[in-house]
């Protein structure tokens, strides 16, 4: 069974595409499994129809928490695009947050300050690690920044629980926004 292909598929209905599976996500993000499971089947691509404990399995075994199942529904916790707005709960974060991201990137980063792009909020990360493994995404020697929370928060900034790495938010400007390291000792 090909479960990253599955995963990406419920990443593409849950995160971008909802209406292509005839989904109607609620306003935390949630859908019933069920029908998460019966717009998958449709298509027939899989070797044999997907049931609920594929979709635990996946959970279960990635190295990310990219899902939450609760009462028999699933939601993506981060990454959407979709133009309805998914509500998250905010939280107060560590003091400092960390983001990866390219080279190429930098000059308008530190110039407009981190904004969320084609998706709905800034993906920031728990520690310097996560932040490494989302900025290689993108390029072998990504830069790491360091995210000064405490002091946007002061400034009225707000953050968002996505799962226990991923921290969501709706920008961050330049001020508080530190180049940390680069990865030479990668090179
Ligand atoms: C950059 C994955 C120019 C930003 C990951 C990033 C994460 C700017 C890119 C999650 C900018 C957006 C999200 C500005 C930000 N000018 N570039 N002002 N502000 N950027 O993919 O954080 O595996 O939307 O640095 O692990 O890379 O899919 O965000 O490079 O958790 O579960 O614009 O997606 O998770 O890229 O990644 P993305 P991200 P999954």
């Amino acid at each position: 069974m090909d479960y990253i292909r599955l995963s990406k598929e419920i990443s593409y209905a849950l995160r971008h595409a909802p209406w292509k599976y005839e989904l109607e996500l609620d306003a935390e993000g949630f859908v019933p499994v069920e029908q998460l499971l019966s717009a998958i089947n449709e298509s027939g691509k899989y070797d044999r129809a997907m049931i609920a404990d594929d979709i635990r399995h996946i959970i279960e075994i990635s190295d990310k928490q990219r899902f939450e199942i609760s009462d028999d529904k699933i939601r993506a916790l981060y990454g959407h695009t979709i133009p309805m707005r998914i509500q998250k709960v905010a939280a107060m974060p560590p003091p400092v947050l960390y983001h990866g991201t390219t080279h190429k990137a930098l000059p308008l980063i530190l110039a407009k300050g981190l904004l969320p792009m084609s998706r709905q909020y800034v993906h920031l990360s728990a520690d310097t690690e996560t932040a490494e493994i989302v900025g290689k995404r993108r390029a072998p020697h990504p830069v790491i920044l360091k995210i000064n929370t405490a002091a946007a928060m002061q400034e009225g900034a707000v953050f968002y629980i996505g799962n226990e790495k991923v921290w969501l938010c709706d920008s961050v400007a330049p001020q508080f926004i530190e180049v940390k390291d680069e990865i030479w000792h990668l090179l």
